[in-house]
């Protein structure tokens, strides 16, 4: 069951190009670079209410009220991604910009313009968009009526989408429902840390987990029903993915449990079963059943429901930054967010002493994306892969950002042997991200961008960095 990771390595990389439709891209997301917060008729999202409640869960006391300014300053960021000669830009949409109010009564003028503005401008200037849906910012009026642990979010989701399907899908060809369920469903309610900070384990992580399958459902499905035939684009979703291998032979079992949880959010979506991975949702059962549960923590799907969740994408976006080591937990050390299962897994998460550590949780273990692409594979089948997310992150504001490129190549590296070697239908690469930005808890003081931002100018100038011009060339030449 295992894979082996040191067979995956041996190959080195021969025709250094990428294939001829491969794309390059650079990604953002609305609440961490848009800013203008309560400009016009935006309502407040959880990030909003989140950041000026608790300013002391952020590492610097700040917010996103202003970010990068990207809702003013959407014209330089084009240019920006222009220069780097992007095939795509992937941003999200603010949700309460485009409906102040949650639900699709009402529809924002400001917010239509705003997301015109940039997806017809992306566009002049021969760049794709790739739009998310959700990227963490619910509106808080649907919070207050439980946001994501509430059934109906299924229904209000699809209505939001169709109206953005309605507004955008003559130009925008590839959505993404919800980017990085484990962030959303998993670190939010494990741990309270992050909006909308309900401290909810083993629970709300759960019920969000399954009405979260619904509402991307629903969305593809009106995709499908009301606009695929006119507009004929993709519709996927995203997942974050952190490549696991056994700390030592006697873990290859828990290790494999370990990737099966992984693929909690996929397994329903692209195994041809549908539901939640068995051995999983089996052990979830069992734990709840020994705790005098009535019922499992972690919701079952009918039989209908698992039809109407399997096959609802048409490609798989992959996130991927970092890898870890799977040992039994035993209290002593842990080295990784903490996330939907970990504790109905006894999974302890660490780090290999020979990788090396970038900043925080980034932990730099470049053949962990072909073999996360190589497992995807297995699991699924030759499913359509963008890799939709993975990047590098400094505290410092140097220009000169020699590890970042290194990150960059050797990541960059692997995809193109999954590619080339191994086969994998791997069509496109998002650096994460096109600017520094608000990143969540760590406020400003983590970096991921290819272009340096200066948040203490009041004009947000932009100055691209080396890696900037490094990605410029690779796009330039199509191979490393
Ligand atoms: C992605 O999350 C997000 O999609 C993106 O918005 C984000 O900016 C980017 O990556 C970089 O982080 O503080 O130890 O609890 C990747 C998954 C989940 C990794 C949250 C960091 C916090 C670790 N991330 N996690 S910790």
């Amino acid at each position: 069951m295992v894979m082996k990771i040191s067979a995956l390595t041996l190959s080195s990389c021969s025709g250094k190009k990428f294939p001829p439709d491969f794309k390059f891209g650079a990604a953002t997301a609305a609440y961490q670079v848009e800013g203008a917060w309560n400009v016009s008729d935006k309502a407040a999202s959880i990030w909003d209410t989140f950041t000026h409640n608790n300013p002391t869960m952020i590492a610097d006391g700040s917010s996103g009220d202003v970010a990068c300014d990207s809702y003013n300053l959407w014209e330089t960021d084009i240019q920006l991604a222009k220069d780097m000669g992007l095939h795509f830009y992937r941003f999200s949409i603010s949700w309460p910009r485009l409906l102040p109010n949650g639900f699709a009564n009402k529809i924002s003028e400001d917010g239509t313009r705003y997301y015109n503005n940039l997806i017809d401008g992306l566009l002049a200037n021969g760049i794709e968009p790739l739009v998310t849906l959700y990227h963490w910012d619910l509106p808080q009026n649907l919070q207050d009526l439980g946001g994501m642990t509430n059934p109906l979010l299924a229904e209000w989701f699809g209505a939001y989408s169709r109206v953005a399907f309605t507004l955008f899908g003559d130009r925008v060809k590839t959505w993404a429902t919800f980017n990085e369920p484990v962030s959303i469903c998993g670190l939010t309610y494990e741990t309270g840390y992050i909006a909308p900070g309900i401290y909810s384990p083993g629970i709300g992580s759960y019920i969000c987990a399954k009405n979260l399958m619904m509402a991307h459902a629903t969305s593809y499905r009106i995709y499908d029903k009301e606009f695929r035939a006119k507009y004929n684009g993709k519709v996927g979703i995203v997942n974050n993915h952190v490549w696991y291998a056994p700390y030592s032979s006697e873990y290859e079992d828990l290790t494999y449990l370990a990737r099966q949880l992984g693929f909690i959010y996929s397994h329903p979506i692209y195994s041809k079963t549908g539901g939640w991975p068995p051995s999983v949702e089996g052990i979830i059962a069992k734990n709840s059943e020994e705790e005098g549960y009535p019922t499992s923590r972690l919701p079952k799907f009918t039989a209908e429901e698992i039809e109407f969740v399997k096959g609802t994408a048409d490609y798989y976006g992959m996130n991927l930054y970092t890898s870890r080591l799977v040992r039994e937990a035993n209290n002593s050390t842990f080295f990784l967010w903490p996330t939907n299962g970990d504790l109905d897994l006894n999974l302890d998460l660490l780090a290999d002493p020979s990788w090396e550590v970038g900043l925080d949780w980034l932990v730099i273990h470049p053949p962990g994306i072909r073999a996360q692409l190589n497992l995807i594979r297995e699991e699924f089948g030759d499913v359509e892969i963008i890799v939709t997310e993975n990047g590098f992150s400094t505290s410092s504001d140097e220009l000169d950002d020699v590890t970042r490129i290194q990150y960059l190549r050797d990541y960059l590296e692997q995809v193109l042997l999954a590619i080339t070697e191994d086969g994998v239908n791997v069509t496109g690469y998002t650096a994460w991200s096109l600017l520094d930005n608000f990143e969540w808890n760590s406020g400003y003081t983590s970096k991921f961008g290819l272009v340096r931002v200066n948040f203490t100018d009041p004009f947000r100038s932009r100055t691209p960095r080396a890696s900037a011009e490094y990605y410029a060339d690779v796009i330039r030449h199509h191979s490393l």
